[in-house]
C-alpha cells in the first residue's frame, strides 16, 4: 500500500450472469483490498446484461455496479466482453485498470495484487497479465493442465508465427490483467473475446515487450464452455489477429472477410442440424480519441 505513492487503483470486473461466483469475489476484494488494506481506490461491475442476479449480488457485496449499455449510450450496443473493458475506461479514473473475470471458481486477493505489484514496483512496467495452470472440469473431476483449449490451439500457433516477440507468454489469453491508463486509453478495443490478444498486440506495438510483465497466479479454475462455444471464440481471435496483420500492412487482402460462421449439431444418431452464427470483430477506437472521454 506504500508502494502506491498516490497512485489509484481501480478493478473492474466484467460479468454477464456470473450470479453464481460474482458474490465472492466482490466480496474478497470489498473487504480484503479495500477495507483492511487500502489497495484497491474503486471496485466496479461492469453487467453486459445479465439476466439472472449477478447485478443486484454485485452491489450487495459491496462494487458499484454499471450497465454496459448505459455507458456512451450514443454508440452500438453489444460488443461483449472487449466493449465492456473499452467502455469501463469511460467510468473509473484510476491510473492503474485491472480487469478479472468473473467466473472464476478459486478467487484469491492475489488476482488483483498480484497484477499490481509489477507496475507499483517498477515504473517501466506497463501492462501485467496473469498464467497459471488451467485445469478442465470434467464430470466430477479436475483435469490438470487440460484447460485452455484456444490458448493452445489458436492464441499460441498465431503468436508463434506473427508475434514470436510475445511467445513468452504462459497464458496470452488469461482474463486476468492490468496496465496503466496512458497506455490503456491510446489503444483500440476488439470487441468480443478477440479483446485479450488484440490488446497483447497493440500494447506490444505501444510499448514493446520489456515493458510487459507476467505474474504466476497459480491456478484459476472457471467455467469451461463446450467445443461449439470455443469455435466461436476462436472465430472472433482469428479475426482480431488479421485485423491487426493487415492494418499494419503485414497482410494484404482484397475485400472484407466473412463474419458467418457454420457450425453443426450432431443428435448421435446420424443428424446434423445447421446453425449459423454471426460472429463480427470491431475495433474500438482508442478512448482518448473520443470527446465524451476527453470531456472526463
Ligand atoms: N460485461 C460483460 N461481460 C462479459 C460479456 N461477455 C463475457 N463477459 C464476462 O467476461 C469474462 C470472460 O468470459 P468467459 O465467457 O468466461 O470467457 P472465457 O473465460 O474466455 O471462456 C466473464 O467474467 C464473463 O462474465 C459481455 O458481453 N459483457
Ligand atoms: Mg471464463
Amino acid at each position: 500500500v506504500t508502494a502506491k505513492n498516490g497512485c489509484q487503483i481501480s478493478v473492474v470486473l466484467p460479468a454477464r450472469d456470473e450470479a453464481l461466483t460474482i458474490g465472492p469475489i466482490v466480496t474478497t476484494i470489498q473487504q480484503i483490498l479495500v477495507e483492511r488494506a487500502p489497495l484497491v481506490d474503486e471496485l466496479i461491475v461492469m453487467d453486459g446484461g445479465s439476466t439472472d442476479e449477478t447485478a443486484r449480488i454485485a452491489a450487495e457485496s459491496g462494487a458499484r455496479v454499471v450497465m454496459q449499455g448505459e455507458v456512451l449510450p450514443d454508440l452500438p450496443a453489444g460488443g461483449g466482453k472487449g466493449d465492456a473493458l473499452w467502455r469501463s475506461l469511460f467510468v473509473s479514473r484510476g491510473d492503474i485498470v485491472v480487469w478479472v473475470d468473473t467466473d472464476i471458481r478459486n478467487f484469491h486477493p492475489r488476482f488483483v495484487y498480484g497484477l499490481v505489484g509489477p507496475l507499483l514496483a517498477e515504473p517501466s512496467i506497463q501492462y501485467v497479465k496473469a498464467f497459471y495452470e488451467r485445469p478442465l472440469a470434467e464430470e466430477e473431476r479436475l483435469v490438470r493442465g487440460a484447460g485452455g483449449r484456444v490458448t493452445e490451439l489458436v492464441a499460441r500457433p498465431l503468436i508463434n508465427l506473427f508475434w514470436p516477440e510475445l511467445a513468452g507468454l504462459i497464458q496470452p489469453l488469461s482474463g486476468e490483467y492490468a496496465g496503466r491508463r496512458e497506455l490503456l486509453e491510446r489503444i483500440p478495443f476488439s470487441t468480443g473475446y478477440g479483446v485479450e490478444l488484440g490488446m497483447l498486440v497493440d500494447v506490444l506495438d505501444a510499448v514493446g515487450i520489456k515493458a510487459i510483465a507476467q505474474v504466476d497466479l497459480e491456478t484459476r479454475e472457471h467455467r469451461n464452455q463446450d467445443i461449439a462455444s470455443l469455435s466461436r471464440m476462436s472465430f472472433g481471435i482469428i479475426q482480431a489477429a488479421l485485423a491487426r496483420l493487415r492494418r499494419s500492412k503485414r497482410l494484404t487482402m482484397k475485400g472484407e472477410l466473412p463474419t458467418t460462421l457454420l457450425q453443426f449439431r450432431s443428435d448421435n444418431g446420424g443428424t446434423y442440424e445447421e446453425e449459423t452464427v454471426e460472429i463480427s470483430v470491431e475495433e474500438r477506437p482508442p478512448a482518448v480519441s473520443v470527446p465524451q472521454y476527453r470531456k472526463r
